[in-house]
């Protein structure tokens, strides 16, 4: 299988490249905020605690979000392999996944992180919020709060990948194309 952790702060394109590898290896994509925000639109009760964290530029508790993303992956049980996106985000995330991922015989392939600067996060973040309709882009202070969780309790989790020689970082800026064929290439070395 090819599981691959794409990694990287908000805004960094995680979202927007994923799509494309899910296209390109046929893979299965679980973000975990596309989810929360689907579950937000549904007025679920997940999605209205979700909310309550995400609208303040926190994460959303691990215990809630782990159970949720093992249960979005069991629903793909023939799948070639996940691409994880914005997921682990705490240590606590990354080795319940990898215990998760032990139950099935299967492991992490790969972490590909995307390398942005935080004045590019910053210009992309309020430039989608003219279109997004996410409040977590439209206020400056929420996209600090972001940039400042992902320092703090997010960036950890690459030292947990590199320490098993799977982190790969990839300049994440430039046009989406050249990105993309960067990641590739990353992918390309492990298979
Ligand atoms: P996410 O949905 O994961 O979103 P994100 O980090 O904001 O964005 P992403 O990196 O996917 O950026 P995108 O491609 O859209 O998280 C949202 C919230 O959910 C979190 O703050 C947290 O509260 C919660 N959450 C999610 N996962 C969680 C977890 N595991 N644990 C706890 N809480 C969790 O790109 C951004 C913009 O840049 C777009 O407008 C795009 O068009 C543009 N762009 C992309 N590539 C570009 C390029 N190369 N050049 C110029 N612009 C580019």
């Amino acid at each position: 299988m090819l599981n691959i952790v794409l990694f990287g702060p908000p805004g960094a394109g995680k979202g927007t490249q994923s799509a494309k590898l899910v296209e390109k290896y046929n893979l299965v994509h679980l973000s975990t905020g596309d989810i929360f925000r689907a579950n937000i639109k549904g007025a679920t009760e997940l999605g209205m605690l979700a909310k309550s964290y995400m609208d303040k530029g926190q994460l959303v508790p691990d215990e809630v979000t782990i159970k949720m993303l093992q249960s979005e992956a069991d629903k793909h049980p023939l799948s070639k392999g996940y691409i994880f996106d914005g997921f682990p985000r705490t240590h606590t995330q990354a080795l319940a996944l990898d215990h998760f991922l032990a139950t099935k015989n299967t492991g992490i392939t790969m972490m590909l992180a995307l390398e942005v600067d935080e004045e590019e996060l910053r210009s992309r973040l309020t430039e989608r919020a003219k279109i997004s309709g996410r409040p977590d882009d439209a206020d400056p202070k929420i996209i600090q709060k972001r940039i400042e969780v992902y320092q703090e309790e997010t960036m950890p989790v690459k030292e947990y990948y590199a320490s098993q020689h799977k982190y790969k970082g990839v300049h994440g800026v430039g046009s989406v194309e050249d990105i993309f064929i960067a990641l590739c290439n990353e992918i390309s070395k492990e298979q």
